[in-house]
């Protein structure tokens, strides 16, 4: 140990000024340290320089790295240095004022060098290069490996020929410790906002301006009459939104919203809430939410709400119910039927399934895979293709006959994909049902138009076939495209291109420039017009099928001109259903462009879905929620495709 008297080591200290004032004179200074420098040996001066240059090293290493952890985990923690958020409509001070429905207003841009929600992607090696369209001579010659096949099995050829390899998973075994969430993405330089992305944001500031200001913590704003529609009472616009404003960047509101979700989202009420809209919007959004942000307020309240959905499921024949009171916890189906609906029944999993990853609790997802092996096994079905109704006492399908893709079964096909992809492509009833589903609606249901042969997705009801499409199919495009971007049948990319023009001429051949709810295809050779509407099914809800659609076709193949069809899309909810003080509306008669008439409701899925897609299909960062990591449940929400 060093004795303070050494000569050396006052010298280091510069400040012994004995016998001198000390006159802030930049020369006396110089002066005197020259002096007591000459005065040190050679092995004192090495020594101090070393220890100057250490000094000045280290500090310069460590400087960026904490202030860049420093502003991470501040965001993190909701603790960014902005002023304090206040939870109530105080939205009229914190957001610009609405402009004119035909001149967006520009958004105000996120601060690009803050870092946040939206760019915490993972950075790919290059091996990985998420959603390259994978491109091989052997096009066209798509097949799928046999699992049985020991060495080979679980490795498909794509629908562009390459071969794709399924991730390690043991789909029956979640593999993620209580409470963890899956690898939160790593921080990369903010790709720059394009003119449409940004034009996005600005109509999602748009429509949680009306909703903060009218409809706060309510289910939905009614943005006409400037106040707000309840359902379940559980703020469902607000937590379908919860992860749009994540990937939009909108900290503020964002933080809002959790705390709102934190102090008043009870999921104690006495209310009876339907068990399949709850788990896709809420469950779904709060699992959504909590893997984007690792923030485990959400994870505790999804599994809450699990919890509290599961008295569904009593029923003898394990079929769920289609509602929950989830205060007293007791379930039961509409007092007009014990039926309950095949896409309700058989759109749950994902949800489900992830929760028990999260937690390790088995209950949820063996209650929901029994559904599934259930439905699976059932006579009933025809090519694949399920009835829309199914008996929760005897576990049968019923009102047998009729068959479509849209409402009431849309979505059974849909999960049965994206189930198989989730669990790591292990699970190979699943792809089975889907593979023949999809064989079933090109053998029963696909027709095409005159006179432009738009090939579009029809019913059937007891064998007569009738050429009624609902905006709902749309989901088709691109549920097709993703199957072949994971290898399945060549022809379904195909079907899908085809598709996805039919969707979007629902779009341009309307006055307004929106699709219906429904559409009549014309099947007459002599007929003008492919696309008819009856007046019953005029209206528009502001769905997002066509521009889910849309994102995942500009994934996978990189046309831009599904940009565009969304670009048109978006100027058109602009000019047709913005409402000035706030909020977007649905409309009754999108062939009126001269009154679409107001309907006075925004849905929650017009935020937590349409504006998502849209944002998503105009960043040409194909990493951004990145296809070969996530998949999105049927109202948009992001869950982790399970790894090990
Ligand atoms: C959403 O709630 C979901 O997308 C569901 O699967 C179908 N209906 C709406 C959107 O149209």
């Amino acid at each position: 140990m060093y004795s303070p008297q050494r000569r050396d080591f006052i010298s280091v200290t510069l400040g012994n000024q004995a016998g001198r004032t000390y006159d802030n004179s930049k020369t006396w200074r110089r002066q005197s340290c020259w002096r007591k420098w000459k005065q040190l040996s050679r092995l004192q001066r090495s020594l101090i320089a070393f220890l100057f240059v250490f000094m000045v090293v280290c500090g310069i290493a460590a400087y960026p790295n904490l202030s860049e952890r420093w502003q991470v985990e501040s965001y993190h923690n909701g603790e960014l240095k902005q002023a304090e958020p206040a939870v109530g409509p105080r939205v009229a001070v914190l957001l610009p004022k609405a402009p004119a429905i035909t001149q967006p207003q520009k958004p105000r841009r996120p601060n690009l060098n803050k870092r946040g929600p939206p760019f915490l992607q993972k950075r790919l090696s290059k091996k990985e290069n998420a959603e390259e369209p994978k491109i091989n001579k052997e096009e066209n010659e798509a097949q799928v490996i046999p699992n049985d096949q020991e060495e080979e099995k679980d490795i498909t050829i794509s629908w562009r020929g390459m071969k794709i390899e399924p991730e390690q998973v043991n789909p029956a075994l979640p593999d993620t410790k209580k409470g963890e969430p899956v690898p939160n993405e790593t921080i990369k330089e903010p790709e720059a906002l394009n003119e449409r992305q940004m034009a996005v944001i600005e109509a999602f500031q748009h429509a949680w301006k009306g909703y903060k200001q009218y409809a706060w913590g309510h289910d939905e704003l009614k943005p006409i009459s400037k106040t707000y529609s309840e359902w379940f009472g559980l703020g469902l616009t607000l937590v379908d939104a919860l992860d749009t404003m994540w990937i939009l960047g909108q900290q503020e509101e964002f933080e809002e919203a959790k705390k709102w979700v934190v102090t008043d989202l009870n999921l104690g009420k006495n209310v009876d809430v339907n068990l399949f809209e709850t788990t896709i919007r809420i469950l779904g959004g709060l699992l959504s939410v909590y893997n984007l942000t690792g923030d485990q307020v959400f994870l505790d309240k999804a599994s809450e709400l699990g919890n509290r959905l599961m008295p569904a499921f009593d029923t003898p024949s394990r079929i769920p119910y289609s509602d929950v009171n989830i205060g007293r916890g007791t379930a039961h189906p509409p007092r007009w039927t014990s039926d309950s609906t095949v896409a309700e029944v058989t759109s749950i999993q994902l949800e489900f399934r992830e929760l028990s990853r999260l937690t390790k609790e088995e209950k949820y997802q063996a209650s929901v895979n029994e559904v599934m092996k259930h439905i699976h096994k059932l006579g009933g079905k025809m090519d694949g293709l399920v009835p829309m109704f199914i008996n929760t006492n005897s576990g049968q399908f019923s009102h047998l006959g009729v068959y479509t893709l849209g409402a009431r079964a849309d979505s059974y096909y849909e999960y049965l994909l994206k189930q198989w992809i989730q669990g790591g492509r292990k699970e190979s009833d699943l792809l089975d049902d889907y593979l023949q589903a999809i064989e079933g609606i090109k053998k029963n249901l696909i027709r095409k138009s005159e006179p432009r042969k738009l090939t579009f997705v029809g019913e059937l009801s007891h064998n007569q076939f009738s050429p009624k499409m609902d905006h709902l199919v749309c989901f088709l495009p691109g549920t097709l495209a993703l199957g072949a971007h994971y290898g399945l049948n060549a022809d379904h990319m195909e079907l899908a291109k085809e598709l996805m023009e039919t969707c979007y001429q629902m779009y341009a051949q309307i006055e307004t420039g929106l699709s219906p709810e429904i559409v009549h295809f014309n099947l007459r050779p002599h007929n003008t017009k492919d696309v008819e509407v009856k007046p019953a099914d005029r209206h528009n809800l502001l769905r997002p099928e066509t521009v889910e659609s849309l994102f995942y076709m500009y994934r996978f193949t990189r046309d831009k001109k599904y940009q565009d069809w969304g670009w048109q899309i978006l100027q058109n909810f602009n000019k047709y259903t913005r409402v000035d003080t706030g909020g977007y509306t649905s409309i009754n008669n999108v062939r009126k462009s001269e009154n679409p008439e107001p309907r006075d409701k925004m849905e929650s899925f017009f935020l937590g879905e349409t504006l998502k897609y849209l944002f998503l299909l105009f960043s040409n960062d194909f990493n951004l929620i990145s296809l070969d990591k996530y998949i999105f449940n049927t109202e948009a929400h992001i869950l982790p495709i399970w790894t090990t």
